[in-house]
């Protein structure tokens, strides 16, 4: 093969030049890439030996998008747009098969050819708002002459993976090929010699109607709160219609560049690379994980039906366990209902349902445990419990099988040291609904060994969860920063804020839910109970607020009580004079005379405080990097992603390093 750079080459067959992108891991647009493409392009259309040309990608992947660790820097040149026009305006026609992901630069690679053939395991997204930046070639202007502005406004401003049959569907792709890619690709762009091509960005936009324009772009836009890039990809998909193509290709760079640049991009960056290192854990990269094929669940309830369902979508076998048959139907009825609910929303077919029903067994025979590979515990949060279920799985489960515990607060290190192989426990922290968050707490206890802790990440990427490996403490890394954050919101209530100002300041913020409104979701008796344990041992100089102990006295735990910080009527929030009137009553109990608090205050010292316990947590060695932290708060307790999490925000507001 003729290489054109260090990342791309080319050979010719029926006088057709194959251009194969091969810029491991996932063919991203280097410049180096870029700059192949170029010469690929440049050499196809003077070459008298060819006559067409295809674009592939090696590997798995078509191409994974502009080369994202590039964007510290000005775009060099070729930049893509360049590339593009090279490929759109061909004299000889260029055809894409695509086959693997084609994401963002990579889709508009193959939105600028004449032809798109697309593999069936073939994906295609322009996820760039995910990036808190816009499609920078074209994709803004190309993908709505496709398949109408309506359709083109829902994949760009949410970034949604598009399956191959979808694309079909909606026309992205002209075909799928189930058999030689490659061939058939080879094959199609002979077959367009000689005729009239058809370049993307020459085609008029399909007409849509104003109404279902807005009607996609209020959807879209519904739950992009506080973040520029969405609402800028709908500004730019509706200008399509209005503006000549080369115009509006202008205004669409001039945005990218704009946002490109921004702190929200920044930040969510950040969120991409540190998901990426998440799973990376220092020491473990030649451990081989366990092998996991059934997993038991003891406790049926909220959190264990959702661990159990969220264990069958990955295609484990699952054991399901409570202490009666009676109590282990209403488990099973439970993760039913689950599944149900994933049907209706077509997340899984009939087929699919009964595929998982089928690898589900659930009972009060704790014996049933005796082949299972992992055990993941979510009974009541309560020690003794806890430590005697423990004893009993040690005697029943086989030598090699692991332990997991699902407890949210209690010290997973008392509960392995009950048993007489504490090396092959870990916790397993998930967030509820267990089937639906992403967030995984993987809890590294004092004797957990490293190919345990190999197995819990293994067994995370498989549930499809984002494993994020911390120590043991009160609270791992998530409650215990949230605990910070609550005594701070507290200490904000004596010092002269209100509950709902405080939560006003955290939603002006990007925070989907403000403190106080979380606190009323979850229920106030949890923390409430944590406090009168700690009562005994809490340092009496340290401050302490006991407006939210006041609040439990008098039942007010929150909406499933129907009052709490708030009072709730018809499913409404609505702010309670008897709340206000207990704060000043205990501010005047205590001495404290209210003063008036800035919004900026109350988000400073809030996020202060969450970067505070974090740094403790770093120092502690419970967390091992700050952005563990972040993606913990972002996937686990709301903190908005395009602020990129509360060290990172904390580092941006230091303001720009020397
Ligand atoms: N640029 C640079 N590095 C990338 C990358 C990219 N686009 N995508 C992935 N990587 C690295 C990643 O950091 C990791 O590195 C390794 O590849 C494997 O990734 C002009 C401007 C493609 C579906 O948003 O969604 O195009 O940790 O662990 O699970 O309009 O990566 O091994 O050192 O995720 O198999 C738009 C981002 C860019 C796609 C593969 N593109 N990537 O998933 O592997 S903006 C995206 C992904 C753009 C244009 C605009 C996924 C993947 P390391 P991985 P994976």
């Amino acid at each position: 093969m003729t290489p054109f750079s260090d990342t791309v080459r080319g050979s010719v067959s029926n006088g057709v030049l194959l251009i194969e992108i091969d810029h491991a891991p996932v063919n991203a647009l280097s410049t180096d890439v870029r700059k192949g493409l170029l010469a690929a392009l440049t050499h196809g259309e003077t070459a008298t030996d060819v006559d067409a040309m295809v674009i592939t990608g090696a590997g798995a992947i078509f191409i994974g998008g502009a080369d994202i660790r590039e964007f510290g820097a000005p775009p060099a040149e070729p930049v893509l747009p360049t590339v593009l026009a090279a490929i759109e305006n061909a004299a000889k026609p260029v055809v894409a098969a695509i086959n693997g992901a084609a994401l963002g630069g990579g889709l508009e690679v193959a939105l600028a050819t004449h032809r798109r053939i697309a593999a069936p395991t073939a994906t295609v997204a322009l996820p760039e708002v995910k990036l808190g930046i816009v499609p920078g070639a074209g994709g803004t202007q190309r993908l709505p002459r496709l398949i109408g502005i309506p359709a083109a406004i829902e994949l760009i401003a949410t970034g949604r993976t598009v399956p191959a049959g979808e694309a079909l569907k909606l026309g992205i792709v002209d075909r799928i090929e189930a058999g030689d890619l490659r061939a058939v690709a080879i094959t199609e762009a002979c077959a367009l010699v000689g005729t009239d091509l058809r370049r993307v960005g020459a085609s008029a936009v399909p007409a849509a109607t104003a109404e279902a324009i807005d009607a996609a772009a209020s959807k879209a836009l519904a739950r992009a709160r506080g973040q520029d890039a969405p609402r800028e990809a709908v500004r730019l998909v509706r200008l399509s219609a209005k503006r000549p193509f080369a115009e509006a290709l202008v205004e669409e760079r001039q945005t990218f560049l704009a946002l490109r640049g921004s702190e929200q991009a920044a930040a969510l960056r950040h969120v991409f690379f540190a998901e990426r290192a998440a799973a990376k854990i220092p020491g473990l990269e030649d451990v081989k994980p366990r092998t996991v094929k059934t997993i038991g669940v003891v406790g049926l309830g909220l959190m264990g039906s959702g661990i159990a369902t969220s264990a069958l979508d990955a295609g484990f076998a699952v054991v399901g366990i409570e202490p009666s048959e009676d109590a282990a139907a209403k488990g099973r009825g439970r993760i039913e209902g689950l599944l149900d609910r994933a049907l209706q929303s077509g997340r899984i077919d009939d087929v699919g349902k009964a595929d998982r029903l089928r690898r589900l067994t659930t009972n009060a025979a704790f014996v049933s445990l005796n082949d299972a590979d992992l055990v993941i515990e979510a009974v009541f949060d309560d020690l003794a419990v806890k430590t005697e279920l423990f004893v009993r799985l040690d005697d029943i489960v086989r030598p090699d099988a692991i332990l997991a515990t699902n407890t949210s607060y209690l010290d997973p290190d008392a509960i392995a040291a009950a048993t007489s192989r504490p090396e092959r426990v870990l916790g397993l922290h998930f967030f509820s609904p267990a089937n639906v968050m992403r967030l995984l707490e993987i809890v590294r206890c004092t004797r957990t060994a490293p190919d345990v802790l190999a197995t819990g990440l293994a067994v995370a990427k498989r549930l499809r969860k984002l494993p994020i490996v911390c120590g043991v403490t009160e609270g791992f890394i998530g409650n215990r920063i949230f605990s910070a954050y609550r005594r701070e919101a507290e200490f904000l209530l004596e010092d002269g804020a209100l509950p709902q100002q405080i939560d006003a300041a955290m939603e002006a913020y990007g925070l989907a839910m403000g403190p106080f409104a979380v606190f009323d979701l979850a229920g106030l008796e949890i923390a409430w109970a944590r406090r009168k344990r700690q009562a005994a041992t809490r340092d009496p100089k340290a401050r302490y607020v006991d407006i939210a102990d006041k609040l439990c006295e008098a039942g007010r735990v929150g909406i499933k009580a129907g009052r709490g910080w708030y009072r709730y009527r018809d499913g409404k929030r609505e702010v309670d004079p008897e709340v206000t009137a207990l704060i000043e009553q205990r501010r005047a109990a205590k001495g404290f005379s209210a003063r008036t608090i800035s919004d900026d205050e109350i988000r400073t010292r809030l996020l202060a405080a969450m970067a505070a316990e974090g740094s403790a947590l770093l120092s502690e060695g419970i967390a091992a990097r700050a952005s563990d932290i972040d993606l913990v708060m972002i996937n686990g307790y709301g903190f908005p992603a395009h602020k990129g999490g509360p060290m990172f925000a904390a580092e941006q507001a230091k303001g720009p390093r020397a």
